[in-house]
């Protein structure tokens, strides 16, 4: 009998395990990437704390080019699968556009 609860303890511990990591995994996703898709970036106004590394995802069949309004930052021509990563150690709102597409236009929140 105590043999059998404690493989249903372990096997319980190891599900719940599991799940917080998935669940994990899914916040930072939601959170730090941003997707470059059909002329547009999903989601276009993001929120995160300082010095978080946000992720631009380029995704799209035509090409992209990320430039920041407030910030002299410049990526460079991003094919789809490129990737590009900003971070800041200043709070405030940082607009960005695309380059050759200026009607793309986002927003990062740094708190
Ligand atoms: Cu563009």
């Amino acid at each position: 009998m105590k043999k059998i609860i404690i493989i249903v303890v372990i096997v319980l511990l190891v599900i719940v395990g599991f799940l917080l990591i998935n669940g994990k995994k899914e916040n930072q996703i939601s959170q730090n990437v941003i997707t470059i898709e059909n002329f547009a970036f999903s989601p276009a106004k993001i929120t995160v704390s300082l010095n978080t590394v946000v992720v631009f995802d380029q995704q799209d069949s035509a090409d992209h080019q990320i430039a920041f309004v407030e910030k002299d930052i410049k990526s460079l021509v991003m094919k789809k699968g490129n990737k590009f990563e900003v971070s800041f150690d200043q709070s405030g709102i940082y607009n960005y556009y695309c380059t050759l597409h200026p009607s793309m236009k986002g927003k990062i929140i740094v708190q």
